[in-house]
């Protein structure tokens, strides 16, 4: 039988580089977007605001992170929405929308150090050239990306890093090795293309094409379940998580985190680990709610929630920089024999050390997904042995979290005394689901603001002249889930800033149904009886033929071509209404003419759900009255279009009825 060691029995790990050193560290970052996953920040009070972004940004204060991806908007619905595209059509160019422009300034004045990685999920339509692939023509493509880059720099003075391919979906060899070629002549030889963003299926291209190989900085795959392919680690390219984590952030959220900071370079030899998402800036009942390294999803109530993974993040971030190498595999680099993982850096340079020891217990640190093979952790107690060039070190100090389970309190990122080092050597005493940083660097720092507001559910009445917004920008709170709704000056003077859809023809998704019904949700998702208003008014030029407003919308994301709920569409050149129990016309509840012209100018349309009866409204005009149906029992309020074109909503209005 195996011989069982007594806790007091300390095991050896030996922290050596003398043999050399391992990879290059290459930062740990999180996404914003993929899709709509900021969303809400924007609407913060500002001060609360600029709290947040210091716990997600600010050196020495949280999180500090070191890379930002952010996602290049396509019109595509992307998880939790959808993001504004820099050209809706081949004649437009617009570097305003949407708020990913914003964050990366925010970050980067926070820390001017920050790397920035855009990557698209979709592209428009346009680019297809009346095919659904972005690949028709690479040139336009490789261009309509560049173009972003561009803008990044001469609208904002922002320096892309790393550019991407295509979300987890399909690459194509012609337009990676174009989009490589292009960058160059167009004076981006800097920013570096990460292949594919998709699992590890570009492997075999990589091995085989050499000039493919060369137009890629980066092998970036997803939840690789902290491994990746021996060919893979052949290759000699950085290997990045390029998209990892998706877990709800509580205890098991930063014990799966931790894991994978310390055993995607263990296990995988990762070098990049990035967080989906950067901050849960979304509404309740969106896929993935609260799956971020922090929440912050209330605007109107300024709550907010530093999560364990702010403080996981740390334990790394403030103690290792981008450049760093890793020591070797069994001289500063494995696993514990009673469980978890351990990590050593150095800048040798400058003499620095950092390790990191994680002890996450297997059902404390399950992350989404893949599945987590079993695994036993037990407390342990190691000693340290120094050699090499770091033998002579006296002390190091000591940043402690410990996850708290079955009613325990967390202990995050805690300063402890420093280890003390004799003759090279110390012990430390290991626990269940604990984090260690043992480290040179003497500038880590837990910041805190006051506790932030209370939570409170969505106001009511709610009302949005659109006033308050810039020009291009996304409307605060309503959450487009296909097409895109951006503030514009209306024609009108005296409506002035309004909302409008924006896309005229579907664009190149992969979200499996094609979202033709351009939709934003607004509110609370167990709204019952509720009552919305907008006025609206169709452009003559590329109008859409209909609009509608809607209440107890059922589900946004992908499956919001199923959305279930009460919607009122009219159609003002037909003189045309259609009350149906779903987004796609297929229940329909009631339907006729309106007997009203409506077909030019500004027209108030609204639902109202009371007492088990479904109302509506064209202007002081009753439409219909209908019982409600079983179901939707809840859901949000929304607005939108009826098939892809123009039209302008102004003056949302939602009250109990
Ligand atoms: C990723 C997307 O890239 C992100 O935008 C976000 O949707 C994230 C949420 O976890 O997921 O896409 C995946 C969706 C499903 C799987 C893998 C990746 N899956 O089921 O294996």
């Amino acid at each position: 039988g195996q011989k069982t060691l007594a806790v007091n029995d300390a095991i050896s790990i030996i922290i050596d580089d003398t043999q050399g050193l391992g990879r290059r560290f290459e930062g740990i970052g999180a996404l914003s977007g993929g899709g709509a996953t900021s969303k809400l920040l924007v609407n913060y009070e500002k001060k609360l605001r600029d709290q947040i972004l210091d716990y997600l940004f600010k050196p020495n204060f949280g999180a500090s992170l070191q890379i930002l991806k952010v996602e290049i908007g396509g019109d595509v619905q992307s998880t939790d929405g959808s993001e504004a595209s820099h050209m809706h059509n081949s004649w437009d160019e617009n570097y305003s929308r949407g708020y990913e422009w914003w964050i990366m300034k925010e970050a980067k004045q926070r820390n001017p150090d920050i790397k920035l990685y855009g990557l698209p999920w979709g592209f428009p339509g346009w680019l297809g050239q009346g095919t659904f692939s972005p690949y028709t023509n690479p040139e336009v493509t490789a261009d309509y990306v560049i173009r972003w880059i561009h803008g990044a720099k001469t609208v904002h003075n922002l320096t892309i890093d790393y550019v991407g391919i295509w979300n987890e979906y399909k690459y194509n060899i012609t337009y990676i090795k174009t989009l490589r070629k292009m960058l160059d002549l167009r004076g981006f030889e800097k920013t570096m293309v990460i292949g594919t963003d998709a699992y590890w299926g570009v492997i075999p291209d990589l091995i085989k094409d050499k000039s493919l190989a060369d137009a890629i900085y980066a092998v970036g795959s997803h939840y690789p379940g902290t491994n990746s392919p021996l060919d893979a680690q052949k290759l000699g390219k950085p290997l990045w998580a390029s998209e990892d984590y998706s877990t709800f952030n509580d205890e098991i959220g930063g014990g799966c985190w931790a894991r994978l900071l310390n055993q995607n370079y263990v296990n995988g030899l990762l070098t990049a680990t990035l967080s989906w998402n950067l901050i849960g800036s979304y509404y309740d009942h969106l896929p993935y709610f609260s799956s971020g390294l922090m929440t912050a999803a209330q605007p109107w109530s300024g709550h907010y929630n530093v999560s364990t993974p702010i403080w996981v993040s740390a334990h790394t971030t403030q103690f290792v920089s981008i450049g760093w190498k890793y020591f070797m595999h069994g001289s500063g680099v494995g696993k514990l024999p009673r469980g978890g993982s351990y990590v050593s850096l150095t800048n040798k340079a400058k003499n620095q050390l950092t390790i990191v020891i994680e002890t996450m217990t297997h059902n404390h640190s399950k992350c989404v997904r893949p599945p987590l093979p079993p695994y036993e952790v037990s407390p342990q107690n190691i000693t340290i042995v120094l050699k090499g060039s770091f033998t002579s070190i006296s002390r190091l100090n000591v940043w402690y979290s410990k996850l708290g389970f079955d009613g325990a309190e967390d202990q995050m990122f805690q300063r402890k005394e420093p280890l003390e080092f004799e003759n090279g050597q110390a012990t430390v005493s290991l626990g269940l689901d604990e984090i260690f940083t043992l480290t040179t660097i003497t500038s880590g720092n837990k910041g805190s603001y006051p506790k932030p507001p209370e939570p409170k559910p969505f106001p009511l009445p709610y009302s949005d002249n659109f006033e308050g917004h810039h020009v291009s920008e996304d409307p605060y709170n309503l959450t487009p889930q296909a097409g895109c709704f951006e503030i514009v000056k209306s024609q009108d003077a005296s409506h002035g800033l309004v909302v409008r859809q924006t896309v005229l023809n579907a664009p190149i998704e992969s979200c499996p149904w094609s979202l033709t019904f351009p939709i934003a949700i607004i509110g609370n998702y167990n709204w019952t009886d509720i009552a919305v208003e907008v006025d609206f008014e169709i452009p003559t030029v590329n109008g859409t033929k209909g609009v509608f407003v809607a209440a107890r919308v059922d589900r946004g994301s992908c499956p919001t071509r199923s959305a279930q709920g009460i919607f009122f569409s009219v159609f003002p050149k037909t003189d045309k209404f259609v009350v149906s129990n779903d987004l796609a016309q297929t229940m329909i509840l009631k339907q006729g003419h309106l007997e009203i012209d409506i077909s030019t100018g500004w027209h108030k349309l609204s639902v109202t759900i009371s007492g088990g009866k479904a109302s509506g409204h064209i202007d002081s005009k009753k439409i219909f009255t209908v019982d409600m149906p079983r179901k939707p029992q809840n859901g949000w309020a929304a607005i939108g279009t009826d098939g892809f074109g123009y039209a302008d909503f102004d003056n949302l209005r939602i009250t109990n009825p």
